[in-house]
């Protein structure tokens, strides 16, 4: 079967599930499932958010509410999720901006290099209370997205096979990214060769040689091994990896008020839970990777950091030029409100 129909199957398994109501089992003929996709593996950061959204879900719905996880490429690649969820066929996913920006671009604001704080208590505070978020999930809503939650996942990490000190460096490396156009951009912008190609296919892609580098938060550098094909990984704190939780409007607004009000209680939790589980699991997965012995890790200086930033900055033109005026207004906001946030928090 090619790739359109196992996605026109799968469509269809989803909708002849959720029109028989979705029982499952004996007991279970009131129970009400929802079905939750994300976009990662088995033990990572949006597994356990998506793991502590079933516990929460199904203990404050007294069971009346079972939520079925599915991980990355268990129905569809996390394209066919963005798909789903827009159509309503997931009840709920964690998607990132990477994906989303796909068709909202605006999404791709929290991808501008050297824009969010590097402290996670002031991006939480950013995500909380920015007029930028709001006015970001006005536009998600406008797209047949419900954003929830903002959350974050760590610094996106480079791991390469020569090291990388400056844009020099990128010159002839083709790293594999997301889809997202801006952040194709930010990668030609340091002289390098983006090359978008599917999670599930990096691992095999740096094995083989088909790409020399790729960027991803540490966590996921371990879990999906990509430190056991490369030499080097290159910790340059350009920009940090963001990803919400979504439903659909139409979901959304079928649910009755008092389950709108336990999922909008449990949404602050989980995004304590999550900014502390990141951190925690980043900085472990990190000492494995350490550990290991397989790869030399490479922080860079501030003076090194420095030359990226300044390479970075004309990339803020291509992401004005994929959206309207408020999309430049949220961009506008995001930054002036990072700004604020750290210099208020600095001395703390
Ligand atoms: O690089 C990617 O495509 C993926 N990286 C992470 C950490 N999560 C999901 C995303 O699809």
């Amino acid at each position: 079967m090619n790739k359109k129909n196992i996605t026109f199957v799968l469509l269809l398994v989803f909708v002849m599930a959720i029109a028989s109501g979705c029982s499952t089992g004996a007991d279970a003929k009131d129970q009400i499932v929802w079905r939750f996709g994300h976009e990662e593996i088995r033990g990572s950061i949006q597994d356990a958010y998506a793991l502590e959204f079933k516990r929460l879900v199904e203990e404050r719905s007294n069971g009346e509410i079972y939520v079925e996880v599915y991980r990355a490429d268990e129905i569809g690649g996390v394209m066919d999720y963005l798909e789903f969820q827009q159509k309503g066929l997931l009840a709920f996913s964690i998607l990132n901006p990477g994906t989303t920006a796909t068709t909202i671009p605006e999404n791709n604001v929290f991808y501008n290099h050297f824009l969010l704080p590097e402290e996670d208590d002031d991006l939480q505070e950013l995500f909380a209370t920015s007029e930028a978020i709001t006015m970001l999930n006005k536009l998600n809503e406008e797209n047949d997205l419900k954003v929830l939650d903002w959350f974050y996942e760590g610094f996106n990490a480079w791991t390469a096979n020569k090291p990388i000190r400056s844009p020099q460096d990128f010159r002839g490396v083709s790293i594999r990214t997301m889809a997202s156009p801006l952040i194709v951009s930010s990668y030609a912008a340091y002289n390098a060769n983006p090359t978008p190609m599917p999670y599930s296919e990096v691992y095999t892609g740096l094995q083989l040689k088909q790409i020399d580098a790729q960027v991803n938060p540490v966590f996921a550098i371990e879990e999906m091994n990509f430190y056991e094909v490369q030499d080097y990984l290159i910790q340059a704190r350009q920009d940090g990896f963001v990803a919400s939780l979504v439903t659909s409007p139409d979901f959304w607004a079928e649910l009755d008020a008092k389950t709108q009000a336990m999922v909008l209680d449990i949404v602050p939790e989980l995004n304590d839970y999550i900014f502390d589980f990141q951190a925690k699991l980043n900085q472990e997965r990190l000492d494995i990777i350490r550990a290991s012995g397989n790869i030399e890790i490479i922080d860079l200086t501030e003076e090194e950091r420095a030359v990226f930033r300044e390479a970075a900055m004309p990339v803020r033109e291509v992401f004005l030029r994929s959206v309207g005026e408020e999309g430049a207004e949220i961009l506008r906001i995001l930054d002036e409100d990072a700004q604020r946030i750290i210099e208020k928090n600095k001395d703390n």
